[in-house]
């Protein structure tokens, strides 16, 4: 299995960040444990903190220390406190396969869960008074939300240009990936060029990854996600972008009208769906996906061989790759 290889480089680094970071969840209340048990128990693929400690190892030729556990618990906190609060904002019901928060304890204990975990994650980031991952971390944090509210003003237009897709997954998603590159790198060379070159790196992964992301809601039975969620909320994203800027005038009077008016009706939205496949949509998102891709490797190629680097290549091929 190609996540096992992947991590087998980190497979020690990975088990000792699993305790950590259950305890950095911890409260007294009960119903605040019940909640992050049901969460951690449906844990994902933990690909952030794996990007966290495969950068650490690779620009230190294999070290890694307590700020690289840190920040990999921080990350990990501040991404499951984003996927609580965006299952509340896109009001959907499933995630990983399972019912969402949102869906088993109704929004407002969602809305208080996802702030519980960002508050942690944020004390956890200056525990040793280190303020650069403090920094690294809010960066990503305003971005994120930003994020989210410039898709909540564009992402509904139906004239939305490509370069305003990229802004929103950049920030939404891609700035995330990239602190856990910086802040990997950051941990054990901290005044070094690899901070600034692996967060450019993270971040092309991102692009990749959100795009992958977007092209799942054009089918694919894995996921644990319901499809055409983003059509039927009229989330503008790149395979209908495409589309829409390269149909005919009666074409996209018709494609307008289908995601506008019948935006809730499941036929019109698998019409869509169909369109789309069939005017190359997907291929053309597949295309710029790959583009992502090969800048990371490129960037990654500046650096020697290592089984650090090795996974990490692998990783890359894998957000493109992966099936859920
Ligand atoms: C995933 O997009 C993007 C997630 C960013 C969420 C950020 C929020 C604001 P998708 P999927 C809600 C920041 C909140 C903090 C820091 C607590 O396409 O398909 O909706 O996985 O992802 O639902
Ligand atoms: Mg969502
Ligand atoms: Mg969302
Ligand atoms: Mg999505
Ligand atoms: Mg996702």
């Amino acid at each position: 299995k190609i996540v096992e290889q992947i991590k087998q480089p980190i497979a020690f680094e990975m088990d000792l960040f699993e305790q950590k970071f259950l305890l950095s969840m911890s409260s007294k209340v009960a119903l605040l444990n019940r909640i992050t048990t049901y969460i951690v128990n449906r844990k994902g693929k933990q690909m952030r903190p794996m990007f966290v400690f495969l950068v650490a190892k690779m620009v230190s030729n294999g070290e890694v220390n307590e700020r690289t556990y840190r920040g990999a618990s921080v990350i990990e906190l501040i991404h499951t406190a984003t996927l609580v609060h965006d299952d509340v904002v896109d009001d959907s019901n499933r995630r990983r396969g399972f019912f969402s928060v949102n869906a088993l304890w109704k929004n407002k204990i969602a809305v208080l869960i996802g702030d519980f975990l960002l508050s942690k994650g944020l004390l956890l980031s200056i525990d040793n008074g280190d303020f650069d991952l403090l920094k690294i971390i809010s960066i990503a944090v305003r971005e994120m939300s930003e994020g989210e509210l410039l898709q909540i003003e564009k992402a509904r237009k139906l004239d939305i240009t490509e370069d305003v897709y990229y802004e929103i997954i950049r920030q939404k998603t891609a700035t995330l990936i990239a602190a856990c590159c910086s802040l990997g790198a950051a941990s054990v060379k901290p005044e070094s060029t690899h901070v600034e070159t692996m967060r450019k790196f993270g971040e092309l992964i991102g692009m990749a990854f959100q795009i992958k992301d977007d092209l799942f809601d054009y089918g694919s039975a894995k996921i644990g996600k319901p499809t055409g969620i983003d059509i039927k909320e009229q989330k503008m994203t790149l395979p209908l972008i495409y589309v829409l800027n390269h149909a005919s005038k009666a074409e996209k009077k018709w494609l307008i009208n289908s995601i506008k008016n019948h935006n809730k009706d499941t036929r019109r939205v698998k019409e869509v769906i169909a369109f789309v496949k069939d005017n190359g949509g997907l291929d053309y998102a597949v295309e710029k996906m790959k583009q992502f891709q090969n800048e990371a490797l490129q960037l990654l190629n500046t650096f020697p061989s290592s089984e650090f680097k090795s996974s990490l290549e692998l990783m890359v091929n894998y957000v493109i790759d992966r099936k859920k």
